[in-house]
């Protein structure tokens, strides 16, 4: 039975990693930061709150780290755990940086002190390549971030490449493209249109009030991409490796998807801040968009061309956008059944 440590485990990947690694017999533990709120719904959601070891640390804090490295004889490290909204990053950048970027090489440097032989995994982001510098973006392009999310996930990038280069460790990066599922954060774009919708359509909410709905994504499932993130640790060598669907849609395109899963049409009228979506059959407005949910520096286009995963890791997302957000749809629905 190998042993693996997962940061962030009570995040959207870490529920669905765990829950991976449980099926392939792993012993799991996971590093989860104390919260007052007890949050670890998503571990319920999957049946695995009590089938995983929780142990109470933080990236920010090195000798909490040492403590679990020391308890456990640990194989494998996927490194999760972040401040992950893009949107808060503006407004915490010191913190999203001790987090996203130092919290990582304290892991590395605590792998490099007490064994170089645990395999270790980086949690990277498409965000890398911010305003983007190639149509199609893969292992190659070049990166050009424009948030402090962005630039912490640069550095932890290129110092995991670092370590693997330098200390001979098996320390690799996924650069994932956005993934979604139910158990997605209600403060990402998705999710926040798949329960908004749901309140809506059951009576309980007037309005959905959005940013740059012009924005494009390359949106996959978060199930799926587990499967890959566990996959790159499997191979003989260290590498990277670029995680994505290959197919980009706006969020007006992922609204008017959802809303059909709520048997609602929606019309798009105007331009800029004054468009609104209308719903066709009860004539309302129930689309608008809020200013004050614009980036101070925007992503707008992303789509990754995941042919070396591909290849090396016989990898295909299983879900395409359809079967995504009828899922998320249903899931929200759920509630007001
Ligand atoms: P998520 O749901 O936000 O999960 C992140 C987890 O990290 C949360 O459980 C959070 O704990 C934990 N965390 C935050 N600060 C911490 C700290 N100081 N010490 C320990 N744990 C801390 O994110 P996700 O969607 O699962 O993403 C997983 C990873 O992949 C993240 O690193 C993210 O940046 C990266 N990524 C995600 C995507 C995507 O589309 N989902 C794409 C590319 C890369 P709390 O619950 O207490 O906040
Ligand atoms: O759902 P989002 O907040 O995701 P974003 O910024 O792409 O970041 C996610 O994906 C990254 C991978 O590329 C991860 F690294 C990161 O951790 C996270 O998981 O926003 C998607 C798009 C953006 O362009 C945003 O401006 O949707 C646009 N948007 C429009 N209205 C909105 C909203 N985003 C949010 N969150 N809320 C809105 O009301």
């Amino acid at each position: 039975m190998k042993t693996a440590l997962i940061t962030g485990i009570a995040g959207q990947d870490g529920s669905y990693l765990a829950k991976l690694l449980l099926k392939k017999n792993y012993k799991v533990i996971g590093l989860d930061r104390r919260s007052s709120r007890d949050d670890r719904w998503r571990l319920e959601y999957l049946d695995i709150r009590n089938k995983v070891t929780i142990e109470y640390a933080d990236l920010t804090e090195i000798n909490s780290i040492y403590r679990i490295f020391k308890k456990y004889k640990i194989e494998e490290v996927y490194n999760l755990g972040a401040q992950s909204f893009v949107a808060s990053s503006f407004l915490t950048p010191i913190t999203t940086c001790d987090v996203n970027a130092l919290g990582t090489l304290r892991i590395l440097e605590v792998i490099k002190d007490l064994d170089k032989s645990i395999k270790f995994y980086q949690a990277s982001s498409s965000e890398m390549y911010g305003k983007v510098l190639q149509k199609k973006q893969n292992e190659k392009t070049p990166f050009n971030p424009i948030s402090p999310y962005a630039v912490s996930k640069l550095f932890s990038y290129y110092i995991t490449k670092n370590y693997r280069e330098s200390y001979d460790m098996f320390a690799c990066n996924g650069i994932l493209f956005n993934h979604e599922s139910p158990l997605r954060g209600e403060e990402f774009v998705t999710r926040k249109i798949t329960t908004t919708l749901a309140e809506i359509s059951a009576g309980k909410s007037k309005c959905l009030y959005l940013g740059n709905i012009n924005s494009k994504r390359d949106w996959g499932y978060a199930g799926d991409y587990v499967e890959a993130i566990w996959k790159i640790l499997q191979q003989k060598k260290p590498l990277d490796y670029v995680i994505s669907t290959g197919k980009t849609y706006s969020v007006k395109e992922f609204v008017t998807l959802a809303a059909s899963f709520f048997g609602m049409k929606i019309i798009w009228k105007g331009r800029g801040y004054e468009e609104v979506g209308i719903d066709k059959k009860s004539n309302r407005v129930i689309i608008k968009i809020d200013k004050k949910l614009y980036r101070p520096a925007e992503v707008s286009y992303l789509v990754g061309d995941a042919s070396k995963a591909k290849r090396d890791l016989k990898w295909k997302p299983k879900i395409n956008l359809y079967n995504l957000v009828k899922m998320m749809c249903e899931a929200d629905a759920k509630k007001y059944k």
